[in-house]
């Protein structure tokens, strides 16, 4: 059953990948599944046929057959459990790439999307300096305690696991801040896997939709 997901009709980060339906094409592109998409605009989103598949009006969103799903993670667990490739068979192991997911998503995003969600709507409040300083700090705190469990490996526990994928899709989002950068094993860790073949195809891919987007294709 060839799935389908949906997306930004026109992504506001104009094809940077940025946006949550990259991290399920990268785990579809690494498992080789292949998968359709459809694309949405803002209104839709909030429409009762996008809501009965997303309650928060949002994208991603998964369907194959019966089964609806919302929440990137949740739709990448899916996969990773469903198709080999993206968790160790070792029971244990498995559990700590899982446990690498949660943190990638529950521990490292949330001040990560603080501090960019500061940036966008923020930066003409009197006190921006002071909270982006603030934010930073939350944000540098977080890349120093993984930069320094990461060591010189090249994934966080073992193999690549979806550990791995969403934990570079969440650094991706600090982009050009010069963050990731600072920490020269994290910056090779992110290289490291956007440098997959699987990284590669979604991207391409998330960047041709938005191209279509954008030019009303
Ligand atoms: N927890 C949910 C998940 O992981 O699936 C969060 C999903 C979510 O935030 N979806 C966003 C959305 O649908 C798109 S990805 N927003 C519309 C809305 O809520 O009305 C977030 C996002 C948006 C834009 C950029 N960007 O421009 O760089 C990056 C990330």
């Amino acid at each position: 059953m060839r799935p389908t997901l949906t997306a930004f009709e026109c992504s506001p980060d104009r094809g940077q990948g940025l946006a949550r339906d990259m991290r399920v094409r990268w785990a579809l592109e690494e498992l080789g599944q292949p998968y359709d998409v459809r694309p949405v605009s803002f209104a839709a989103m909030k429409q009762p046929p996008h809501l009965a598949r997303s309650p928060f009006g949002q994208i991603p969103t998964y369907e194959a057959g019966d089964q609806v799903l919302f929440e990137s993670g949740a739709i990448v667990l899916h996969l990773a459990e469903r198709y080999p490739g993206l968790l160790p068979a070792d029971a244990d192991a498995r559990m700590r790439a899982i446990t690498w997911m949660f943190a990638a998503l529950n521990t490292v995003e949330p001040p990560i999307v603080e501090r960019s969600m500061a940036v966008l709507f923020e930066r003409d409040q009197p006190w921006y300096a002071q909270r982006l300083e603030a934010l930073d700090a939350r944000v540098q705190q977080r890349l120093a305690q993984l930069a320094a469990r990461l060591g010189d490996d090249p994934w966080l526990d073992g193999g690549f696991s979806a550990g791995d994928l969403l934990m570079v899709s969440v650094l991706l989002r600090l982009g050009s801040s010069g963050m990731v950068d600072a920490h020269p094993t994290l910056a090779a860790y992110v290289a490291r896997a956007t440098a997959r073949p699987g990284y590669q195809r979604a991207f391409a891919a998330q960047l041709a939709a938005y191209e279509r987007g954008r030019d009303g294709a």
